[in-house]
């Protein structure tokens, strides 16, 4: 879900019950962190929970969303690299 130094698509609706996976295809490490409480928490147990650290080109994470909301997300080395995830 990210090509160079932006998520794409930056903005996706899943169904509730859903694990979204964010696979990195640039050439630079990026993360996935949540804008507030909300996303963090909403972030269930995929191979983690909550934020997703720094992780390479070509590699990929899940993460499982059982409550419906809004949820911005970032990542922290690449400004304006924002993302929302809307899990209805
Ligand atoms: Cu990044």
């Amino acid at each position: 879900m990210t090509t160079s130094n932006t998520f794409s698509p930056t903005a996706r609706t899943v169904a509730v019950g859903t694990t979204v996976t964010w696979r990195n295809d640039g050439n630079t490490s990026h993360n996935v962190t949540w804008d507030d409480a909300a996303g963090r928490n909403a972030a269930l147990q995929g191979d983690g929970t909550s934020d997703i650290a720094d992780f390479a080109s070509g590699v990929s994470h899940t993460r499982l969303f059982n409550t419906a909301g809004v949820y911005g997300f970032h990542c922290t080395i690449h400004p304006g690299m924002n993302g929302t995830l809307t899990v209805q």
